[in-house]
């Protein structure tokens, strides 16, 4: 008999695909399920009854002796270790870099000397200031961690999205993140910066203002990790086997390029999927559809460092690309989830102080503290220094030192030799150093006098603030003042409202005034004192999301409302279509069993209408016969579908029947450039090429008037 049903991209998963492992190997014995292992204790005692505890007479009291009970609440009782102070919420998978060509006239690190090297990575992204369990689309920077397993040991490139930072030395960093984690008194709001404390402390410090404008940009908000830039922010070494060093920022690109989502979006996204980002990560991986990076070093040496107008240690300042080009020198590929979220996306300890020989640090005074944090945190968290024999942390080439003991010491070396120098001589005395290969510090030269000073030359705060804003696009500049005037109206002191735009006046006259405007500031402030005036900087083009687009509508993902009775060649090629070009589908149904096509097909559905709103897609269709459109113009959520696909100015493809649809969501009269109607299957590879353009932002203006 014919198959007849037509799923989407996404095959869904059968409890006979789901992989067994807990309890691997022992005795088995035989359930309904087939031949399983017998459930035991922690002791490796076989288990009878796990249902019921043990009670002293048929309705007693639990009797104090059954250890059963007892090692499972206990266990229990202790699963949670302290979530990260930031950064809580994160996600990891696994993958490798690989090396495009030898960089060995520049830094003798490893995984750089041979073209086409592979090197094992792990990365874990991660939203800055929520909690564990909160939401992802919450507007903050994410975080782009990679620990690189080198045959020389582990190296941690500890980066975020956002190439600069809010502060300049790391001893602000505790009030920092105060400021913008929940208020202490009344424990919210959280995973937001919109309020009070935060925008107080960034008001009063006008190092933070560059950072807060790429804070407020779309960069916050991306609809991806896949579609992320990242970056080690700070200026690091790379130093060759003569000992020569070279200057360098590093860079991650995206190869589907960048894409962030519109804020009212967001908000939704929050609501309608928490887990946006994790599932669209885990589902990609799973796919086959890996996404990938390519490393880009900015490199320079000193004469370039006394030359440039900013100091190059100070990390609230990029140095643009079209002033000092990247050169691309490999990818990165992530192909693997992790088996177990606790194990390795939890446990996974990155420290900046992970650097291989070839790499070192510069005197970054927000580097310099970073390199005892790290460790330091890690041991709060993970609660021994035996963390680094966790599988995820250990390095893949062995390691030997005289370190030993200590809570959950898992490898313990066996012999006399646990101190150097010692005279068992040979294997027997253990490892020793060596000068040959093993890390040498650069031997910077450094002196003068023990002060608590700000270097004059970080002194200019809002110069790059401005260039930032002059190198985007219209729709992002407007972005930006929006999301000032967002954040800020939930703000309830007023002098602080004023006090930030009295910054933006010394970033761009037209910003500060918009942001005044939409505050209903009832008078401009005078701009913020500044301890250097602002300079009128080129454009760096590079800077902007919408200036540098994909142009492919690969890895993106098409939601396609259906209902009973839809043409089946339009439902079949506008899959093709989309498979083409490499993007995603889900079926979207008023009832999750999916619906029966004009040939009686069954079109499995992978969503219910009330669990997919448009947000969740980057694209959508609205395929449905006349009695579809009748039944669904009556209903809410399928109204939302389209309202909300036309203010988040997406592509909108749709059939002649839908049409009544379209008319009670409020936007058959706007019908514009966005809109492709699909009379036949070939439409829909028009509608796919239009799609590359990701959003119809012409639109944009209509439908935000406030
Ligand atoms: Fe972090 N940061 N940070 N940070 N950071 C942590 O370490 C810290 C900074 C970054 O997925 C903590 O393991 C200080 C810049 C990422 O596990 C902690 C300062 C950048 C992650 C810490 C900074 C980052 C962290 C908390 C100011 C971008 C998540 C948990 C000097 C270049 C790593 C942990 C993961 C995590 C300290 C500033 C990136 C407390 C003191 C700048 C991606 O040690």
């Amino acid at each position: 008999m014919p198959d007849n049903r037509l799923t989407s991209s996404r095959e869904s998963a059968t409890f006979a695909d789901q992989e067994v492992i807990r309890g691997e190997g022992g005795e088995t014995h035989q359930v309904a399920g087939g031949d399983v292992p017998v459930l035991t204790t922690q002791q490796g005692i076989p288990v009878s009854d796990d249902q019921n505890s043990l009670k002293v007479g048929y309705r007693g009291p639990t009797a104090l002796e059954d250890f059963h009970f007892r090692e499972k609440i206990f266990h229990f009782d202790h699963e949670r270790i302290p979530e990260r102070v930031v950064h809580a919420r994160g996600f990891g998978a696994h993958g490798f870099f690989e090396a495009y060509e030898s960089l060995s006239d520049i830094t003798r690190a490893d995984l750089f000397q041979r073209a086409g090297e592979k090197t094992p990575a792990f990365v874990r992204f991660s939203t800055v200031a929520g909690n564990k369990g909160s939401a992802d689309l919450a507007r903050d920077v994410r975080g782009f961690a990679v620990k690189f397993y080198t045959q020389e040991g582990n190296w941690d490139l500890v980066g975020n999205n956002i190439p600069v930072f809010f502060i300049q030395d790391a001893i602000k960093f505790p009030d920092l993140i105060h400021a913008a984690k929940q208020e202490p008194d009344r424990g919210f709001p959280q995973a937001q910066t919109a309020h009070d404390n935060f925008w107080d402390f960034i008001s009063l410090s006008p190092e933070a203002i560059h950072m807060s404008l790429w804070a407020m940009s779309d960069r916050t908000i991306p609809r991806s990790f896949r579609f992320m830039e990242g970056f080690g922010v700070h200026t690091f070494r790379l130093v060759n086997a003569e000992g020569k060093s070279t200057f360098v920022k590093f860079h991650w690109k995206p190869k589907l390029g960048m894409q962030s989502v519109v804020w009212n979006e967001a908000l939704k996204i929050n609501g309608a999927d928490p887990d946006f980002h994790r599932r669209d990560l885990w589902n990609s991986i799973q796919a086959g559809d890996f996404p990938e990076w390519e490393l880009g070093l900015q490199l320079f040496d000193e004469d370039f460092a006394e030359k440039f107008d900013f100091d190059v240690l100070d990390s609230t300042k990029i140095i643009p690309e079209e002033i000092l080009p990247i050169r691309v020198v490999g990818r990165l590929v992530l192909d693997r989830c992790v088996d177990n979220f606790f194990a390795e996306t939890e446990q996974v300890a990155f420290c900046t102080q992970n650097i291989v020989p070839g790499i070192d640090f510069t005197n970054d005074p927000l580097l310099q503290g970073r390199n005892f944090s790290y460790l330091d945190t890690q041991l709060k968290r993970l609660g021994s220094p035996n963390f680094t024999y966790l599988p995820i942390n250990a390095p893949k080439r062995p390691v030997n030192h005289f370190q030993q003991d200590g809570h959950m010491a898992m490898v313990n070396p066996k012999g006399r030799a646990n101190y150097e120098p010692n005279s068992w001589g040979g294997a027997a005395g253990g490892p020793r150093e060596a000068p040959d290969v093993g890390f040498k510090s650069y031997p910077a030269e450094e002196q003068g006098p023990k002060l608590r000073i700000r270097p004059e030359s970080f002194a200019d705060h809002y110069s790059q603030a401005r260039q930032f804003y002059k190198s985007q696009t219209p729709v992002e500049q407007t972005h930006i003042a929006d999301a000032f005037t967002f954040e800020l109206s939930k703000v309830k002191t007023v002098a602080i409202r004023a006090r930030m735009v009295s910054h933006l006046l010394n970033v761009d006259q037209g910003l500060a005034q918009k942001v005044a405007t939409g505050l209903r500031l009832e008078a401009m402030p005078k701009p913020a004192d500044a301890a250097r005036p602002t300079k009128d900087l080129p454009p760096s083009p590079a800077l902007s999301i919408l200036g540098n687009p994909p142009d492919t509508f690969k890895g993106r993902k098409v939601g396609i409302l259906l209902s009973d009775g839809v043409d089946i060649d339009l439902v079949k090629g506008l899959k093709d279509a989309i498979t083409a070009e490499g993007a995603m589908l889900e079926f979207v149904t008023p009832m999750v069993g999916g619906v029966k096509a004009s040939d009686g097909t069954l079109i499995e559905g992978d969503e219910k209408i009330n669990g997919a709103p448009s947000v969740v897609y980057d694209a959508v269709a609205v395929l449905l016969s006349d009695d579809g459109a009748k039944l669904l113009s009556k209903e809410a959520t399928a109204r939302d579908f389209v309202t909300d696909a036309f203010a988040h100015v997406k592509f909108i493809a749709y059939n002649a029947a839908a049409m009544p649809l379209l008319e009670k969501a409020c936007v058959a009269a706007d019908m514009d450039g966005g809109f492709t109607e699909l009379k036949s299957a070939a439409d829909a590879k028009t509608f796919i090429t239009t799609c590359r353009k990701l959003r119809f932002w012409e639109r944009e203006p209509k439908v935000k008037q406030v």
